[in-house]
């Protein structure tokens, strides 16, 4: 059996993190079996290869970190049914995609309202420690994590613009993203691919999300995305 490190299930999705949610995604489109645990943040720089989640544990020992090395070794061990059948082509054009979804738009849909706005932050203390009370010790340690991911941000570049701005880019993305999924039942056409699992974890996650920001809202104006999330929810149940 698989483990999946991840960090705790939130409002209604497998992971609190859209990249353990896409592995996890992922493996349900295609059936593998697999087991979620929660990493021990207190060795997250010990247990997980790049410090970040996901990483996989298979039952031989092997570790793979990194959600789309993992989805690799899974079709490497497993075979390829989302993606086999698709020209050169389509795969480039399912990797600039996949590259907006996780290196542009997660910045400014995910890591803004969660962990850059402080009442964003504040909301999400307490899915993070599933509700329990947080002592001063515990706040110390939530808010150096906060100041990691926040150098995360400002590293990238995302971080170092304007709220204004962010938001700006927010929207064209998830504009171009509703605009190429047009009338599509899934978004490269009318099967599910492994793009998929990334498209419907980051979207999945930034519809439903509990912090209120200028962003809430925008997935969800959009009816071709909405019957998109929907249609996958139904389908997969995740
Ligand atoms: N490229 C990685 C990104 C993983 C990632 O950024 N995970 C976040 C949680 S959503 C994380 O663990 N961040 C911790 C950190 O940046 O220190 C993947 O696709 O797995």
């Amino acid at each position: 059996m698989i483990t999946v490190y991840g960090y705790v299930p939130a409002w209604g999705l497998p992971d609190i993190s859209p990249y353990v949610t896409k592995v996890i995604a992922y493996m349900t489109f295609v059936g593998i079996p697999f087991q979620h645990r929660s990493q021990d943040l207190a060795r997250i720089d010990i247990d997980a290869p790049h410090g970040k989640l996901p990483y996989i544990v298979d039952s031989d020992g092997t570790k793979v970190a990194d959600s789309n090395t993992i989805i690799k070794y899974l079709q490497g061990k497993f075979g390829d049914p989302l993606d086999a059948d698709l020209s050169l082509s389509e795969r480039a054009n399912a990797l600039a995609w996949n590259r907006l979804i996780e290196e542009h738009l997660y910045w400014s849909g995910v890591i803004e309202p969660r962990w850059r706005s402080d009442p964003g932050w504040e909301t999400y203390i307490p899915f993070i420690v599933q509700g329990a009370e947080v002592t001063p010790q515990m706040r110390a340690g939530l808010d150096a994590f906060r100041a990691r991911i926040l150098a995360g941000f400002d590293g990238q570049g995302m971080g170092r613009r304007r709220s204004e701005t962010v938001l700006d880019c927010f929207r064209t993305d998830i504009d171009a993203i509703s605009d190429r999924m047009g009338d599509n039942p899934y978004f490269l056409g009318d099967k599910p691919r492994s793009l998929d699992a990334s498209v419907y974890a980051m979207l999945r996650h930034i519809a439903d999300q509990p912090q209120q920001w200028p962003g809430t809202g925008y997935v969800n104006g959009k009816p071709n995305l909405v019957d998109y999330l929907d249609r996958i929810r139904g389908t997969y149940k995740i």
